[in-house]
């Protein structure tokens, strides 16, 4: 194995660490044991579950010349991490044995809990964190619960209060956690503690991982031809029933939908008002009702997109872009999406070279943050035969086109794919990240609504081209598409909207499938 995924225990022998070490084995390391203090000071990170009593612990540390070794590691602030006892040794003395000295890292005494106060002592079961900030490890904790038994304690004081990452209540305050730099010690037991605690283990041994992918679920809202707004859901953009009365397909009511896929997991919901472009969207007041009633019980991030651009109303009262944004963040959307204006911006951009700074995309971006801005691309396939056939980037497909077509571009859209445009998905991703987008949610529509995967193609190539987060976008029709699409592209979010409304797939199940593969999600 090679030295990344090689995790060095410090096990003296006085107990089970069996636990410990299928955990680290559960997570993909394998082990190293310290045979000799050299060991310590030659490890790349060193895990030291303290088992036993203090006092023959200590003993064994100092007649081995280990507890030197540990000194010197942690004082060169080497990746460290104490369990339990191993959090404990830390400091200047216990009282377990009568009074014994510690290793003299942390100031402080370590005493027994008092059972006269009420409490039962050992704290043996399962307990929540007051977690501070930059604890790091514990990030992933908030305010889940995770495992403790012991009985012995260390408590806050004035001393050592700059090294406390957590505290936990059992009676009284007591040290549940210990950060400095890259040393780490937890007094509960992360290999006991489920998800949670495997979390904490993995932070530590792997600080640089990666965030975790992002699962999307997306409404695409309108009003239906009775005046109602719902949730619809189209095939290649067309969301009419194929029936005599060509309805528009609804699939729920937008408010409840977005309840239940924040109950089901999703990481974050998207609104589409995919007739925006030519209703004014501050004239649909429901969508501004939808998200004030969506975020008083949802609380992922909310995206809003649809109609967003200068407006000049009947009655000739003009309205910026700004303006119209300012009220969907003020009705509780964390991002706006754009879509058909981006695309004009655009074009414009790469026409003149200037930035004008007045398009909505740059003004919003200005005043609210890129991380507030989304910019939605429609784009179509479009076959060719030859890479030279047009002034566009040209790709190589996986899967040929009718005629047997290697090449395709794709050709950006505006007005729900209604209009295509003299520019490609890729020059418009490089374009818009130019002025100001924080983020792409890539769609294509010869993929949406077909169930038969992302257009990874495609998804590649725009994630391999531009620094910001890419969403892939249209086709997801099994779990396997996303891990496919995360696996093979470099997206960071995949959103899909059939398979969640049609109820084909829960969210849950694409998570755990992507779970399965290895790929990190919030459960
Ligand atoms: O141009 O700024 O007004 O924004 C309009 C927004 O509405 C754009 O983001 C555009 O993508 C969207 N939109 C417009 N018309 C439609 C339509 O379907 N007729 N929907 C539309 C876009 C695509 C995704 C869909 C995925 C996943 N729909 O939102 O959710 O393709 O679907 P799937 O998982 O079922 O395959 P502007």
């Amino acid at each position: 194995s090679t030295s990344d995924s090689l995790v060095t225990l410090l096990d003296y022998g006085a107990g089970n660490v069996r636990s410990i070490r299928n955990a680290l084995r559960h997570l993909g390391f394998s082990i190293k044991d310290v045979q000799k203090p050299g060991d310590i000071l030659n490890a790349d990170r060193l895990i030291f579950p303290g088992v036993g009593a203090f006092a023959p612990a200590m003993d064994v540390l100092n007649k081995t010349g280990m507890g030197e070794a540990l000194r010197t590691y942690i004082e060169n602030d080497r990746p460290f991490l104490g369990i339990c006892l191993g959090l404990q040794l830390l400091f200047d003395s216990s009282e377990e044995n009568g009074l014994v000295k510690g290793l003299g890292v942390i100031p402080g005494t370590v005493g027994r809990f008092d059972s006269s106060a009420g409490i039962r002592v050992p704290h043996i079961g399962w307990n929540a964190l007051q977690v501070g900030k930059d604890s790091e490890i514990l990030d992933d904790v908030g305010n889940r619960h995770v495992y403790f038994v012991h009985s012995y304690r260390a408590i806050p004081s004035n001393e050592n209060k700059d090294w406390i990452s957590s505290t936990c209540n059992y009676g009284e305050s007591f040290i549940s956690s210990i950060r400095r730099g890259n040393v780490h010690a937890v007094q509960f037991h992360p290999e006991k503690s489920g998800e949670v605690g495997l979390s904490v283990l993995r932070r530590f041994l792997d600080p640089k991982s990666p965030p975790k992918q992002v699962v999307i679920a997306c409404l695409d809202v309108r009003t239906n031809d009775k005046g109602d707004l719902v949730v619809t859901k189209g095939d290649q953009y067309d969301v009419r029933e194929q029936s005599n009365e060509n309805e528009v397909r609804n699939l729920g009511k937008p408010v409840d939908l977005a309840g239940q896929y924040y109950k089901d997991g999703a990481d974050e919901i998207s609104f589409l008002n995919i007739t925006g472009f030519r209703d004014f969207p501050l004239g649909d007041l429901p969508m501004i009702q939808v998200l004030r009633y969506t975020s008083e019980n949802v609380f992922v991030p909310l995206t809003v997109g649809g109609g967003i651009r200068d407006f000049t109303d009947a009655t000739g009262r003009y309205y910026s872009s700004l303006e119209v944004a300012a009220e969907y963040f003020r009705s509780g959307a964390d991002k706006i999406s754009i879509g058909s204006d981006a695309v004009y911006a655009a074009e414009e951009f790469i026409k003149s070279g200037v930035k004008t700074g007045k398009s909505s995309l740059e003004q919003i971006s200005r005043v609210y943050g890129n991380q507030a801005v989304v910019v939605s691309i429609d784009p179509r396939r479009v076959y060719v035969n030859d890479p030279d056939d047009v002034p566009y980037k040209v790709i190589r497909v996986t899967n040929p086109g009718p005629n047997g077509e290697q090449y395709a571009w794709y050709q950006c859209t505006v007005s729900g794919g209604r209009e295509g445009r003299p520019i490609g998905a890729y020059e418009l991703a490089k374009a818009v990240e130019e002025l100001g987008a924080g983020e792409i949610l890539l769609n294509c529509i010869d993929c949406d609504g077909q169930g038969k995967g992302f257009d990874t193609d495609l998804v590649k190539l725009i994630s391999d081209s531009v620094g910001i987060p890419v969403i892939a976008s249209s086709g997801a029709g099994t779990p396997e598409h996303f891990s496919e699409v995360f696996e093979t592209t470099n997206a960071s979010a995949a959103l899909a909207a059939g398979i969640f409304h049609r109820k084909e797939v829960p969210i849950q199940s694409v998570k755990e499938h992507l779970l399965e593969k290895g790929i990190e999600v919030r459960m």
